[in-house]
C-alpha cells in the first residue's frame, strides 16, 4: 500500500530532502564500541534469543486458504543460522521515542513539509507534512475489486505526536508503540540507544518463539483455545470492526500473551520495520548463516523526485484480518519502502550479543 499516487512523489521528495544526510549509516553494537553502561541498561529491558538454525518462509502449499497480497513472496522455505542476539520486549512505546526526541531534539520525516522547488508542479497542501491513516470508507468496499487507496488517506498533520492527525494525540498512550516513522527515523532512534533493527531473518526467528514450523507464534489456529492472542481487526475488513480484541487501532504494548521467548506483540498490533531491503526472489538465493537482505528494487515516480527502495515491514497491525491480510503470520511480508509513514507501522530493535562469534 506504501506508495500513493500522486501524494507518493513527495514522499519520495522528502526522502531526498533529509534521508541518508548524517552518520546514521554506522550502526553500533556492542563490538562496534557501545558503552558498557548503555549495553548494560539495554539488557534489562531485552530479550535474549538463543541462536540457532530455523526454516524461514512458508510453503506456498500452506497459504491456499490464506489471502495472501503482500506483494512480497514468502517462498521457498529455507534454512537459515543466526548467532544469539538480544531483542527488544516489546514494539517501541510513544515514551521510549520521547525519550530519544527530548534528548537529541529530532524531528521526524512526517513532521517536516516538502520543498516547493523539488515538486514544483504541487500545490501548497499537497507540501504540508502527512502521514498515512486509514479513511473508514463512506459504502461497503469489496477489497478483492476495489483499491486500497478508497481507505488509506495521506494525512496532513498525522505524526508520531498525533497518530490519526491534529485532532489526535498520545497523552493517554504513553505505553503504546510509537507510529508514522520513516525507516530513517527508526534506525535514528536505534542509533541513539546503541541498538539497530533486525534483520528480516532474525525478526521471523524471534517471532516464531522456538515454537517449530508455526503458522503463528503460538501454533497453527489463529485462536488458542478460543482466546484472541493479538490485536488485529476482527469482522469484515475495512467495513466492520467488531472489535473483539477491544483494541480498535493501537494497543498498550504487552496487552497480550508473549511467545515462547517473552517477546510482545511481534504477531499484530503495529508491523515492525526490519533492516532488510526487499529483492524479489531473494528466498532462493539467500545466504544460510546470518542473511542481510536483498537489493531493494528502487521506486521511480515519474521523474520526480530521488529513488527509495523496497523495504520489508514484519507482523501485521491493527488492520490485518483474516479476510484481507494475514501479516500477523510469522511469515508474512509486507512491501514497504524507505520513507512512508503509516499510524500501523513502528518497530522494535536488537542488539548483538557482546563477543558472539
Ligand atoms: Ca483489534
Ligand atoms: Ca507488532
Amino acid at each position: 500500500m506504501y506508495m500513493l499516487k500522486k501524494t507518493a512523489a513527495l514522499l519520495v521528495c522528502s526522502s531526498l530532502m533529509f534521508g541518508c544526510n548524517n552518520d546514521q549509516n554506522s550502526e553500533p553494537n556492542s563490538k562496534g564500541g557501545v558503552d558498557d553502561v548503555k549495553y548494560e541498561q539495554n539488557i534489562k529491558s531485552m530479550v535474549l534469543v538463543p541462536g540457532g538454525s530455523f526454516t524461514m518462509g512458508t510453503d506456498p502449499e500452506q497459504l491456499k486458504d490464506q489471502p495472501v497480497r503482500s506483494g512480497a513472496e514468502e517462498w521457498p522455505p529455507h534454512s537459515v543460522i543466526l548467532k544469539p542476539f538480544y531483542m527488544d520486549t516489546t514494539e517501541v512505546t510513544n515514551a521510549e521515542f520521547k525519550a530519544f526526541v527530548d534528548e537529541t531534539g529530532y524531528v521526524t520525516l512526517a513532521e517536516r513539509p516538502f520543498k516547493k522547488e523539488d515538486y514544483p508542479n504541487a500545490k501548497p497542501e499537497d507540501l504540508v507534512p502527512a502521514a498515512f491513516v486509514m479513511a473508514s470508507p463512506k459504502t461497503n468496499v469489496d477489497v478483492k475489486s476495489e483499491s486500497h487507496w478508497s481507505w488509506w488517506k495521506l494525512t496532513n498533520g498525522a505524526n508520531w505526536k498525533h497518530p490519526e492527525g491534529p485532532g489526535s494525540d498520545i497523552s493517554d498512550k504513553w505505553d503504546h508503540p510509537v507510529v508514522n516513522l520513516a525507516y530513517e527515523d527508526a534506525k535514528a532512534y536505534a542509533h541513539w540507544a546503541g541498538k539497530r533493527l533486525p534483520t528480516e531473518a532474525e525478526w521471523e526467528y524471534a517471532a516464531r518463539g522456538g515454537v517449530k514450523d508455526a503458522m503463528y507464534p503460538w501454533g497453527n489456529e489463529l485462536l488458542l483455545n478460543g482466546t484472541i492472542m493479538a490485536n488485529y481487526w476482527q469482522g469484515d475488513f475495512p467495513n466492520t470492526n467488531t472489535n473483539e480484541d477491544k483494541f480498535l487501532t493501537t494497543a498498550p504494548v504487552k496487552s497480550f500473551s508473549p511467545n515462547g521467548y517473552g517477546l510482545y506483540d511481534l504477531a499484530g498490533n503495529v508491523w515492525e520495520m526490519v533492516a532488510d531491503e526487499y529483492e524479489k526472489g531473494y528466498y532462493s538465493k539467500s545466504p544460510i548463516e546470518s542473511p542481510t537482505g536483498g537489493i531493494g528494487q528502487s521506486i521511480v515516480n515519474k521523474g520526480e523526485g530521488p529513488i527509495v527502495r523496497q523495504r520489508i515491514i514484519r507482523g501485521g497491525s491493527f488492520l490485518c484480518s483474516e479476510g484481507y491480510c494475514t501479516g500477523y503470520r510469522v511469515a508474512a511480508r509486507q512491501l514497504s519502502d524507505d520513507i512512508s509513514a503509516s499510524y500501523h507501522t513502528g518497530f522494535r530493535c536488537v542488539m548483538d550479543v557482546k563477543d558472539s562469534k
